[in-house]
């Protein structure tokens, strides 16, 4: 603690603790005491891995936004991974690591230095996971093994990042959405990995005394995500002059959640949550995949039956409803973009003013999808 004459950020007593701290690697924050004392406390350490993609980006951007946290991002950078994400954050708070959720050595070394860690890396798209299944099991299976390993061995607080997907799908008709005690039923070879890792967290929480939490999300749109998945794929598809591509009759269900609502519950479980529980996130934004389609034309000024069907998804699972009564009655949370019309037109008008940030990925996973028909 100091004293209160050095009140300003430029106080001789400050500057002097910082220094200390940056020698010792320790940022310092600042707050005041009832007293009139000002106390120093070091500022907690992030490892955020996956934080160049679209959900890992946003939560970097809402955690620097939002507290006097620092952060290490430890991202590959694979297809889904993107610099351009992570530009324009604070000076100083924020480092990239480029390297591999899998690589033991690189993962000790950075979990040493952290005081939690926040694990979004994954291969994320069930159409990659039915052409190639193996960078998953190697991402989402023993990437989670080696950064659980990691965490042991330092006793540091870890959150994973997981989906509704694990839970298999619904029947439209069914008044039962998914709960934290839904037993796992997962049909892809992606969401075999996701239910895989959450797996092993809760063996290692029991096992080991691991201080982790977990948390299953449903569908997320906004900005940063890859124009693989269907919501921006469907936007820059009409940017360009084209047609939206809706998979067999377009009746599946997602229940979408804008991603900073993700963001905002995430860092709630981590300042909160009880170790060793589950939380859905979900937002009651269920809707077909036609009427999103539709949505989307006609914010964008066409017919709203200008669309392609195209050949489904092998597997595709029917329906997602995720029920947060958890989340919002034990840590007070609830979504803020409870307007999914307007949370989609914000979307459209981000992917509209950020061509350059995906145009680079639009032709190659055109092809791709093209190869199969989609
Ligand atoms: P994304 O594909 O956009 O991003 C994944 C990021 O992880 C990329 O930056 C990529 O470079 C990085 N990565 C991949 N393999 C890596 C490795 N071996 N080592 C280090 N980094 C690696 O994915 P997303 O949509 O942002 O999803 C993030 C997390 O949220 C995933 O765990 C996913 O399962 C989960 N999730 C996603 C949704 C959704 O709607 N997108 C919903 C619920 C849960
Ligand atoms: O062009 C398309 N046309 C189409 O009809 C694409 C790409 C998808 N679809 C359908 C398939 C799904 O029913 O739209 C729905 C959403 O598809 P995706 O964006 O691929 O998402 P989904 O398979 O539901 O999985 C997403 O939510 C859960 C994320 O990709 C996962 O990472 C997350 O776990």
């Amino acid at each position: 603690a100091a004293r209160q004459d050095d009140a300003s950020h430029s106080g001789p007593v400050w500057r002097t603790l910082r220094r200390v701290g940056r020698s010792a690697g320790i940022s310092l924050r600042r707050a005041t005491c009832g007293d009139g004392r000002l106390e120093f406390s070091p500022v907690t350490r992030y490892l955020v891995t996956g934080g160049a993609g679209f959900i890992g980006a946003n939560f970097v951007h809402h955690l620097l936004a939002h507290t006097d946290a620092t952060v290490t991002v430890l991202d590959k950078l694979t297809y889904a991974g993107n610099l351009e994400s992570l530009a324009g954050l604070p000076e100083g708070r924020c480092r990239l690591v480029v390297g591999d959720v899998a690589d033991p050595v690189l993962v000790d070394e950075l979990v040493a230095g952290q005081d939690l860690v926040v694990h979004f890396a994954a291969e994320s798209h069930n159409d990659n996971s039915l052409r190639d299944p193996s960078p998953f099991v190697q991402t989402n299976l023993v990437g989670t093994y080696t950064l659980l390993e990691a965490v042991r061995r330092h006793g540091t607080r870890y959150h994973h990042i997981s989906t509704d997907e694990v839970y298999g799908d619904l029947e439209l008709d069914d008044p039962q959405r998914f709960t934290e005690t839904t037993p796992y039923h997962p049909s892809s070879p992606y969401s075999a990995t996701k239910a895989g890792s959450d797996l092993l967290v809760r063996a290692w929480v029991r096992s080991f005394g691991v201080q982790a939490t977990i948390s299953n999300c449903s569908n997320n749109y906004g900005p940063y995500q890859h124009v693989e998945k269907f919501i921006p794929r469907q936007i820059t598809n009409v940017l360009d002059g084209g047609r939206p591509k809706l998979y067999g009759s377009g009746a599946n269900v997602r229940d979408w959640i804008h991603v900073e609502d993700h963001s905002a519950a995430v860092l709630l479980i981590t300042a909160r949550g009880r170790i060793g529980e589950t939380y859905l996130i979900g937002a009651d934004g269920e809707r077909s995949n036609r009427e999103v389609v539709e949505a989307i034309l006609s914010l964008l000024g066409r017919p709203r039956d200008a669309y392609d069907q195209v050949t489904d998804r092998a597997g595709h699972d029917l329906r997602y409803a995720i029920d947060a009564t958890k989340l919002r009655t034990e840590l007070g949370w609830q979504p803020v973009y409870a307007d999914f019309a307007a949370g989609l037109a914000d979307t459209i008008a981000w992917y509209r003013d950020h061509e350059a940030w995906w145009r680079p990925q639009k032709s190659g996973t055109e092809a791709a999808y093209a190869v199969l028909g989609q």
